[in-house]
């Protein structure tokens, strides 16, 4: 499968903080070790900010990912990240995976790594509703924390959302 994977964080690491090889930061360096994911169709969107160590977007680079930073993606725009992305994936069958810290955490408080200067809940939408051309075979919405939620339920308007619009591209494919 090719990855698209919307986050602030690359999830790539060898361990995260110690000896766990199966955590929350490392699936996306098992899945290639396991050839689940084949990382010369697939693309990392949206780290930035306070990364953990200063090989945070080259060890994903050296995995074979396509990274781009928020800064990158800002310069970009929408239409062209948009053709970027599906230029990488190149009709691979896809595994899209939303991890809400990619979000700014204005937009999206609950979550468990929040990390500031990321793109709005809008900008987010309207990124989502400019990809074409992938055949999502399976996805994910991750990253819900309520705890850290402000009033109103934020995060979980968010998340569903985010899902609504991932299940809309699934089902505008198979039309
Ligand atoms: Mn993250």
């Amino acid at each position: 499968m090719a990855l698209v994977h919307f986050d602030s964080h690359t999830d790539t690491w060898d361990s995260y903080f110690g000896a766990k090889r199966f955590s929350a930061g490392t699936p996306f360096r098992r899945a290639v070790e396991e050839g689940w994911i084949d990382p010369a169709h697939s693309i990392q969107i949206g780290m930035r900010g306070s990364l953990f160590r200063p090989d945070d977007v080259s060890q994903s680079e050296a995995l074979g990912y396509t990274v781009v930073t928020t800064e990158r993606m800002f310069e970009l725009g929408w239409p062209a990240l948009a053709r970027q992305i599906a230029a990488r994936v190149d009709r691979m069958p896809c595994y899209l995976t939303f991890d809400l810290d990619f979000v700014d955490p204005a937009s999206a408080p609950g979550v468990q790594t929040p990390e500031a200067g990321g793109p709005t809940a809008r900008d987010a939408l309207a990124l989502l509703r400019a990809l074409s051309g992938l055949s999502i075979i399976r996805a994910d919405v991750v990253e819900t924390n309520p705890l850290f939620d402000g009033p109103g339920q934020v995060i979980a308007l968010l998340a569903a959302t985010v899902a609504a619009e991932i299940l809309a591209m699934l089902a505008a494919d198979r039309v």
